[in-house]
């Protein structure tokens, strides 16, 4: 098992359009299984491929209280969406800010498991945000697009005054 490190915003990586997953092998799953380990020691419940520098499209979430309902999504697809609703969002690549950010409120949602079997189910709630969220990550999309670019600017320069901090510590 690993820990894999976590791209910050605004890092160009994250802009990166993921290609879809042709091979269902073992090592897929070992990086499935270091992505689960990254996000519960994080602590997260939801962590995108291109947030640990891998572009296929493939995101892994938990959004159980308790951390026991793991769930892996390859080649994920949106297949029916409706409602609105804004829901409070963070993110892994933004550590310390979160925003309102309005999404579906329903979906359903078909992708792949790590073994290359089809999935499909209907997701809403934090569940439901949790996919979108994710899903954008795969485009090369981060919440922080949906602000105001005034918003966007001041949580840019504030990571990146916190990651030069770093540097010295
Ligand atoms: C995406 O986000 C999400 O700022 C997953 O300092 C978020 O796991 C989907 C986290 C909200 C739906 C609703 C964020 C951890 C974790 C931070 C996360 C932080 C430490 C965010
Ligand atoms: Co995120």
């Amino acid at each position: 098992m690993a820990l894999l490190n976590i791209l910050h915003f605004p890092d160009p990586k994250l802009r990166t359009v993921a290609k879809p997953v042709t091979v269902f092998d073992p090592e897929l799953r070992q990086l499935v299984r270091d992505m689960f380990e990254t996000m519960y020691e994080a602590p997260g419940i939801g962590l995108a491929a291109t947030q640990v520098d891998r572009h296929i499209r493939l995101l892994v979430m938990d959004v159980s209280d308790q951390s026991n309902h793991p769930r892996c999504l390859i080649n994920p697809e949106i297949v029916e969406a409706d409602g609105e609703e804004e829901t409070d969002e963070g993110c892994l690549s933004v550590p310390g800010f979160y925003e309102k950010v309005r999404r579906a409120e329903h979906i359903r949602v078909r992708a792949q498991n790590d073994f290359g079997e089809t999935i499909e189910f209907e997701a809403e709630g934090l569940e439901g945000v949790c996919v979108q969220h994710e899903m954008d990550h795969l485009d090369g999309k981060l919440f922080v697009d949906y602000l105001s670019s005034l918003k966007r600017n001041r949580i840019r320069s504030k990571l990146v005054k916190q990651m030069k901090q770093k540097d010295f510590d």
